[in-house]
């Protein structure tokens, strides 16, 4: 096994079932990477040990996730000049608003390349660090084109899936039916016809019941 080139860290250990994410689309692209926990307010220490020496250990992207007060990116980011790639996490009350914005809104000078909230952002993680790599190494730059067209392949299916079920069905042909020839009267058949009882004519003048009076 080779050096880990990605390091994933993260808050607290209830931010992994996000952060899990970002490793997936690692492992997919073939990067070795390590992971732990270490908080920007828990932990300082470890945050600020991991970020001083990450460069010189041969990393080249550090991912840090982090829900509430988010400010586990930002701090590594302030003591590493490595690519530095943001997750906020939607841990909070406020639904992951203030994580967000405490990952992203870094003062000039410090960047962190914020993802989006949760799992897709963990994923973009990922995908981004990949691309970081990418940009000195042709055969990861070769790995995305693939994924991108992968991506197009599977985006494709789901769409013929989705118009196979939503497609309108043919009109089922009405059954062509014959009429059936009238019956000719019979003596039985004439007898039960009811009656039309004839109305005797009124003698006299009548009124109109409508139009115009002169
Ligand atoms: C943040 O506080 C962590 O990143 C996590 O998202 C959140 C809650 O942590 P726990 O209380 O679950 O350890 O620092």
């Amino acid at each position: 096994m080779s050096k880990p080139v990605v390091g994933i860290l993260m808050g607290s250990d209830s931010d992994l079932p996000v952060m899990q994410e970002a490793a997936a689309m690692l492992k997919e692209f073939g990067i070795e990477y390590e992971m732990t926990v270490a908080s920007a307010h828990r932990t300082p220490k470890k945050v600020l040990e991991y970020s001083t020496n990450a460069e010189r250990r041969g990393i080249k992207v550090i991912i840090a996730g982090a829900g509430w007060a988010a400010h586990l990116a930002g701090v590594i980011a302030s003591q590493t000049t490595l690519p530095v790639i943001g997750v906020p996490i939607d841990s909070s009350p406020l639904r992951g608003v203030d994580a967000l914005l405490s990952t992203a809104q870094m003062p000039g000078g410090i960047p962190v390349a914020t993802m989006s909230l949760g799992k897709a952002g963990a994923k973009n993680a990922g995908v981004f660090a990949a691309q970081i790599i990418a940009a000195s190494d042709v055969k990861m730059a070769n790995r995305l084109k693939v994924f991108r067209v992968e991506m197009e392949h599977d985006v494709e299916e789901k769409a013929k899936r989705i118009e196979a079920i939503t497609a309108a069905p043919a009109a089922p042909r009405e059954p062509v039916v014959a009429e059936a020839p009238e019956t000719p009267e019979t003596p039985e058949t004439a007898k039960k016809k009811p009656r039309r009882r004839r109305r005797k004519k009124k003698t006299g003048g009548s009124t109109p019941a409508t139009g115009q009076t002169a």
